[in-house]
């Protein structure tokens, strides 16, 4: 089946991991660059350099057919202080990509927060303060009055757990904690930030829609048995409720909270932010797409959360809380160098599972392969990249065509950027980005390949 005229094609990029400039202009320190130069690790101060392509890179977006682009807008590129001062050189370069956009008949999908927060909230506590929460309303309130005569599709947050669970619990993002109590803090606050972003949004009369953007991992359980069930339900719980059911349905989990309460500090959960959370749900869903996972019941052992991070093929993460579920690998799965399962079926599971319980419309806001590659050859021969792609293509198409409403497809990434803890050689772009002084960019065979699936609105899949 194709796909409407209105159905949004394109790639996604993140302001840190693509933009580079990281102090230029008037941008202050955000907490990953502060962290990263402290420990003195892999950076994006350059990264992709898209401070300085960015024309060119839409350009490219363009002849490869895209007509949507997903980006995210730099806090500290556009707030100075706690004071919420603006920066105005900040709105001018977010500026620069809008107009570029419209020229190019190109949607811009607008992510307000993909995880680069002023150093200046980072020091009182980043997300674990809620007077976070509270200044993001200010920040996002801006990103409408600068940007809202002409975005039309906004997102608050991009991946709440994602960027919670890495820092506050397993430790291996900013600021490196490991903490349940911190977690559920940040947790709780960042849902708190998003409904306060969907109210000054609804506030401020803007045209459009809005919604959160969530790193979905549909869960199996390895059988039948109530013990199997209990677990995928935790399991459930821990990966995809906490965000999506607040998200639209404005309430936490009743199970998931009575079973923290009885461990945790839960103060943080205030009334009068329970009710901006109940008030201000989201228009649609953005989901993020890499893999799914297969659960048992807990049996022994402690919390146990490690990922992959050396992209060594045959090493395996391995997530099990204690008491709730743990993760388990189907042998007979694909994985990718950095251990994640090759599964499209899920996609087509997941989406129907969130479709039927939502009822709201559904974007894949990303969904891609990083590998190790060399950007010498021109084109680069990703043919990996274009069965994964096609796959996961082909298992949206089904999900429509059992009636999901469906609105858009990004993969990530529309250029190699660097990516969080694996710096720049975990690669995801349609479009490479070699490694010389000037950053070129060089189209992979996967660009040429996503060009026909958009111009035949996914009928050649
Ligand atoms: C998502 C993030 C992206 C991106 C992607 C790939 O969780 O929203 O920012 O990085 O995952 O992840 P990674 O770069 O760790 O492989």
């Amino acid at each position: 089946m194709a796909v409407d005229k209105g159905f949004l094609w394109g790639g996604a990029t993140a302001s840190y991991q693509c933009e580079g400039a990281w102090d230029a202009d008037g941008k202050v320190p955000s907490n990953w660059d502060w962290w990263l130069h402290e420990r003195e690790l892999p950076n994006a101060d350059v990264a992709s350099d898209h401070y300085h392509h960015v024309l060119e890179d839409i350009a490219l977006a363009k002849e490869g057919g895209h007509t949507a682009y997903r980006f995210s807008l730099s806090w500290p590129r556009i707030i100075k202080d706690r004071e919420g001062t603006v920066n105005e050189a900040g709105i001018a370069f977010y500026n620069k990509i809008i107009d570029a956009c419209a020229e190019a008949g190109i949607e811009p999908f607008v992510t307000v927060f993909h995880w680069d927060l002023p150093m200046y909230w980072e020091e009182l506590g980043g997300w674990t303060n809620t007077q976070t929460a509270l200044a993001f309303e200010h920040y996002a309130r801006v990103c409408y009055e600068a940007f809202g005569d002409r975005v039309r599709s906004w997102v608050t947050i991009n991946e709440p757990k994602w960027f919670t669970s890495r820092g506050y619990l397993v430790g291996d993002y900013p600021p490196f904690h490991q903490n349940a109590q911190e977690y559920i803090q940040a947790g709780f606050n960042i849902m708190l930030a998003s409904a306060l972003g969907v109210k000054a949004f609804r506030e401020g009369g803007f045209e459009g829609s809005i919604g959160i953007v969530h790193s979905y991992t549909p869960v199996y359980g390895i059988d039948d048995t109530i013990e199997s069930q209990i677990a995928v339900r935790y399991a459930d719980n821990f990966n995809n409720n906490w965000v999506l059911d607040t998200a639209v349905f404005g309430e936490f989990p009743i199970d998931l909270v009575t079973e923290l309460s009885r461990t945790y500090d839960l103060s943080c959960m205030k009334p009068e932010y329970l009710r901006i959370i109940k008030a201000n749900t989201v228009d649609f869903l953005g989901l993020n797409y890499y893999s799914s996972t297969d659960v048992k019941a807990w049996t022994e052992g402690e919390t146990t959360l490690r990922f992959n991070t050396s992209g060594k093929g045959g090493e395996r993460g391995k997530i099990m809380v204690k008491g709730w579920f743990e993760q388990v690998y189907n042998p007979h799965h694909k994985f990718t160098d950095w251990g994640m399962e090759i599964y499209p079926e899920g996609l087509y599971h997941g989406l129907k599972k969130a479709f039927d319980k939502y009822h709201v419309p559904l974007y894949i806001s990303e969904n891609g392969i990083g590998c190790y590659e060399d950007i010498v050859d021109e084109p680069v021969h990703d043919d990996y990249r274009i069965s994964f792609l096609q796959d996961h293509i082909a298992a949206m198409l089904d999900a429509m065509d059992d009636g999901v409403d469906m609105r858009g497809y990004f993969v990530w990434s529309l250029f190699d950027l660097y990516s969080w803890i694996s710096g720049m050689e975990k690669r995801y772009g349609l479009i490479g980005v070699a490694d010389d002084e000037e950053h070129r960019r060089v189209p992979k065979d996967s660009f040429t390949w996503f060009k026909r699936v958009i111009e035949t609105g996914g009928d050649c899949i």
